[in-house]
């Protein structure tokens, strides 16, 4: 059973973690625009990633017997034009998140909620992961420079990525 502020804070986070779905999917939109389809479908596999995020958020409430709530979501601001600036933003926002999912943990350890902060680590360990790509795609972009022929070669790497995780979400509503 979870408290009201947990519940609440939870369903916070669902609209973050929505929002990033929506975030990169502008991006992904944008990079497409721009013909680096490599760059917008690894964008597109980041919106994955976020839905799921949110989904498994969604599910932990339904599991705890708590109500999901469906925010609206906020139109993505995408003010970013060049590939090196995508990621720039795609860094910032991860931090932004990354200290969302702290004040989480921290709000979760306050109340003595251990369910919950179990399943805010998997959270706290992800944000690793999900800083380290923007960093290491904005390492790459350096050595490979920003010019035409490097964002060529990047883009055509970026288009190999593969999702992680299961993209039917029918499972996490049923449980
Ligand atoms: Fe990008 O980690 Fe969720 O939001």
């Amino acid at each position: 059973m979870l408290s009201q502020k947990i519940a609440d804070r939870i369903n916070v986070q669902i609209n973050r973690e929505m929002f990033s779905a929506y975030l990169y999917m502008a991006m992904s939109a944008k990079m497409a625009q721009h013909g680096y389809n490599g760059i917008a479908s690894w964008l597109m596999v980041q919106y994955h990633e976020e839905m799921f995020h949110a989904m498994k958020l969604y599910g932990y409430l339904i599991d705890q017997g708590a109500a999901p709530r469906l925010d609206k979501i906020d139109a993505p601001a995408v003010k970013a034009s060049t590939v090196k600036e995508i990621f720039e933003a795609t860094l910032e926002h991860e931090k932004f998140i990354t200290g969302s999912i702290r004040e989480l943990l921290e709000l979760a350890l306050t109340e003595k909620d251990y369910a919950t902060e179990n399943l805010v680590r998997w959270y706290v360990n992800e944000q690793v992961e999900e800083e380290k790509n923007a960093m290491d795609i904005l390492q790459t972009l350096e050595l490979l420079g920003d010019g035409k022929q490097g964002v060529f070669m990047l883009n055509i790497e970026l288009g190999k990525r593969k999702p992680s995780i299961a993209l039917d979400f029918t499972s996490i509503a049923a449980s």
